[in-house]
């Protein structure tokens, strides 16, 4: 037997960062094109390309089956006409791959939504365990003033499906009204 070496990797609990992360993405406007319902508002951003968010990875193990990767996600605050800061959201490419979230710092929402548009939503403040069931599409939001941020953990080959969100997105936004996060309907919603 091949085993693999134990490791650990600390995570930073008052920023929500992987100080000694293997890989650090980050997400700019630019890599989520499209994405905003407001198409004006994001048009204008685009120019100075704004950060929205880095994925802080704790591993690179191996894609198969028993494997786990976890990371960390910092999302900084601001919106697109109206619309908070998000990830670009995806499904698993193997579709039956659950998923764990906890909320490190700040405020967020968790938005999960199924292959025939059914809408979910979690909120995430520090210490709270959100679970995305297998099937469950998932985007996180920033809709507090500062960052907000939340360590997942995975099965190493659940793989990416950010194709079906970026065709027909989410069928739910979360927007500021009044200063207050409000989840309205996309109006750019395609089944
Ligand atoms: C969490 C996990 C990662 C994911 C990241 C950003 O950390 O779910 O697997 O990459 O959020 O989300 P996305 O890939 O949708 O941009
Ligand atoms: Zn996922």
């Amino acid at each position: 037997m091949d085993y693999m070496t134990p490791f650990t990797r600390r995570v930073n609990f008052d920023e929500g960062t992987i100080p000694d992360a293997v890989a650090v993405q980050e997400r700019r406007l630019a890599d989520l094109q499209g994405m905003f319902a407001d198409a004006a508002a994001e048009a204008a951003l685009l120019p100075t390309n704004p950060l929205i968010y880095r994925v802080y990875e704790a591993t690179q193990n191996p894609a198969i089956p028993g494997q786990l990767r976890y990371s960390t996600t910092v999302i900084y605050p601001g919106t697109v006409g109206g619309e908070y800061f998000m990830t670009k959201g995806h499904y698993h490419a193997q579709g039956d791959r659950a998923e764990l979230y906890l909320g490190l710092v700040g405020e967020g929402y968790l938005i999960l939504q199924t292959p025939e548009g059914e809408i979910n939503v979690q909120r995430m403040t520090p210490g709270a365990a959100a679970y995305v069931p297998p099937y469950w599409g998932h985007r996180t939001i920033n809709v507090g003033k500062g960052n907000f941020a939340f360590f997942a953990c995975y099965p190493a080959d659940a793989g990416y499906d950010y194709g079906s969100i970026a065709q027909t997105g989410f069928a739910s936004i979360v927007v500021e009204r009044d200063g207050q996060p409000q989840v309205v309907s996309n109006p750019r919603f395609r089944k």
